[in-house]
């Protein structure tokens, strides 16, 4: 079948939940991609940091096929013995004392939210049911109805409802609003370090460091959504590590799975997550063997290919590059390691054009928000390749 095919068969029979580019992904290999026509493309979205170790790393797809032939699944219902080994490492590579496996990004939202509203209970004191947790306009943690309870973009809301209650909204970056908004029934703050989905928006200098010290004055919980900025997306290994701060929770996905398989964890302070008993929480495939046995080799590729390294020296380079283009179409280039957002002026007439001309050459990104081009490239890829883009780039923007 060829690609026009092959796209009728999934609008035909499939949900219309997405508006994808008209690409037919049929192969990968590290940062390329190719379509069912034969035509290779340099991926520059990497399945929203999904892939930061590029696609079908050969180690951890050695990894998978090892683990297939072993043991895939067994429920909860016994222990396995690939989960032990990787929460410890888990554990030790995120500073953490326990951690807690699911599946995807919004299920480790989902238990972070319910570990907090646990110990406001259990140990804060607050009583029962009136637990509040604070969370930033913009935000984007998933597509639960509990979760997009608290979003305040119309599209992932309208028709929801109704909505789960316990939940307050302030401005991200708002120091003083997030003070004002914490009151003796608030059970925890929950923040990405940059918002991705809102288009790669960095907070102020200095406001996750004063976000997590006035949680702790107010014993409040700190809860950081790593979902995408973990795992070296931003030139550290994970977003608050730019700011020395330490979550008491963080939700993790993506990258923990090695671009092979879902994997999502919460990982955090013994005192949070210890409060869970038996039967209270749990999922089918969370902590399963293969999914274990793939984010072991995951992170272990992360270190020994000094990938979060990669990202901060690579990324430094491209919003240099990025800023050097001059086009009237830009206005303004932003990010942190290969976690890189350049917005368009408003009258560019939207980036998804730019996407389409950008993939015409090759390069595969996705907009967000209208206006943002947002580049996030596996972190496998090299400098060659990426001056190789940007000049895809610029071509685009200097004459679209
Ligand atoms: C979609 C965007 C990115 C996340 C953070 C939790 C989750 C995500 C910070 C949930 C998921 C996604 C999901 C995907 C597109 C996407 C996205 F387009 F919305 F803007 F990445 F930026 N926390 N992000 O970014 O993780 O349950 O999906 O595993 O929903 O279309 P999930």
């Amino acid at each position: 079948m060829d690609s026009r095919e092959l796209i009728e068969l999934a609008e035909r029979y499939g949900a219309h939940n997405y508006h994808p580019l008209p690409v037919v992904i049929a192969e990968a290999e590290g940062v390329f991609v190719w379509d069912a026509a034969g035509r290779r493309y340099l991926d520059c979205l990497s399945c929203y940091s999904a892939l930061n170790h590029g696609h079908r790393h050969p180690r951890v797809v050695r990894a998978a096929k090892e683990q297939l032939d072993r043991v895939t699944l067994t429920s909860r219902a016994f222990h396995n013995a690939e989960m032990g080994p990787f929460l410890k490492e888990l554990c030790e590579y995120t500073g953490m004392e326990m951690a807690l496996p699911m599946n995807t990004g919004a299920e480790a939202v989902e238990t972070a939210l319910k570990a907090a509203r646990k110990w406001a209970y259990q140990v804060k004191g607050v009583p029962r049911y009136e637990a509040e947790i604070v969370t930033c306009a913009g935000n984007f943690h998933g597509r639960t109805i509990s979760v997009v309870s608290f979003s305040t973009e119309p599209l992932y809301r309208e028709d929801f409802g109704p909505f789960t209650p316990g939940f307050r909204v302030v401005p991200y970056g708002d120091l003083e609003a997030l003070e004002r908004a914490i009151t003796d029934r608030t059970a925890a703050f929950l923040v990405e370090p940059i918002q991705g989905e809102a288009g790669v928006i960095l907070p102020p200098d200095g406001y996750l460091r004063a976000a997590a010290d006035l949680c702790d004055r107010r014993n409040v919980l700190f809860i950081a959504d790593e979902v995408q900025t973990g795992f070296g997306r931003t030139g550290r290994r994970f977003g608050c590590d730019h700011e020395g701060v330490r979550p008491d929770l963080a939700a993790l996905g993506k990258a923990l799975g090695g671009g092979v398989y879902p994997v999502s964890a919460v990982v955090g302070r013994a005192g949070v997550l210890g409060l869970f008993r038996p039967g209270e929480h749990g999922s089918t495939f969370g902590g399963n063997p293969l999914a274990c046995a793939v984010a072991r080799e995951a992170l272990r590729v992360l270190d020994d290919e000094r990938l979060v390294e990669r990202s901060a020296a690579l990324g430094t380079w491209l919003v240099e590059a990025l800023r050097s283009i001059e086009s009237p179409h830009v206005r303004e280039v932003r990010g942190r390691g290969l976690f890189v957002g350049l917005e368009l002026r408003p009258e560019a007439g939207g980036a998804r054009r730019f996407c389409e001309a950008l993939m015409e050459r090759g390069l595969l990104c996705k907009e967000t928000h209208e206006h943002v081009v947002r580049f996030a490239p596996p972190l496998v890829i090299t400098q060659e390749q990426l001056e190789w883009a940007v000049e895809q780039v610029r071509e685009v923007l200097t004459t679209l």
